[in-house]
């Protein structure tokens, strides 16, 4: 069946398609992981990826992001301090959207992005945004986005 997110796929990154299937081949050939990985693992082949650090102060490293529309976006959240700090877009329209939640994850409705690493830890987002603009992001721990953790990703 041609889904959506298939289509958008196939008009921007052909060459992950056949990654994919070459890819998914191995393995079912091999019996190993299911096509959800394998499928992830592709995406992230094509990735624009970047990393979004946080300290002991209430800041992230990286204040503006800029990405292109149509390339699936691979943020690594990473938090150095011993205090709880996510990395939240409330709203970007998006696709391939994996949500990750302390070493879990979900697949999003495509309007919201959630990272959130324990404390000294790390966890990777994924989505693919499709509409260009400038969206906001911050820190969705009580207090902090008042404090200072914002920023911008605009899209391409
Ligand atoms: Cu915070």
């Amino acid at each position: 069946m041609m889904t959506k997110r298939t289509k958008l796929l196939g008009a921007v990154a052909a060459p992950v398609i056949v990654l994919a299937a070459v890819v998914i081949s191995l393995k079912l050939f091999t019996g190993g992981d299911d096509v959800v990985q394998a499928r992830h693992n592709a995406i992230v082949a094509d990735a624009q990826q970047l990393t979004v650090t946080v300290g002991d102060s209430l800041t992230f490293d990286r204040p503006t992001i800029i990405v292109e529309a149509g390339r699936p976006v691979v943020v690594t959240v990473r938090n150095l301090s011993a205090t709880d700090h996510d990395f939240v877009i409330p709203s970007i329209p998006a696709q391939d959207v994996v949500v990750r939640f302390e070493g879990g994850h979900s697949h999003g409705d495509g309007t919201a992005i959630v990272g959130r690493p324990k404390k000294k830890g790390e966890v990777t987002v994924q989505f693919t945004p499709i509409e260009p603009g400038t969206y906001e992001f911050y820190c969705s721990i009580t207090g902090h986005k008042e404090a200072g953790m914002t920023g911008t990703v605009t899209v391409l």
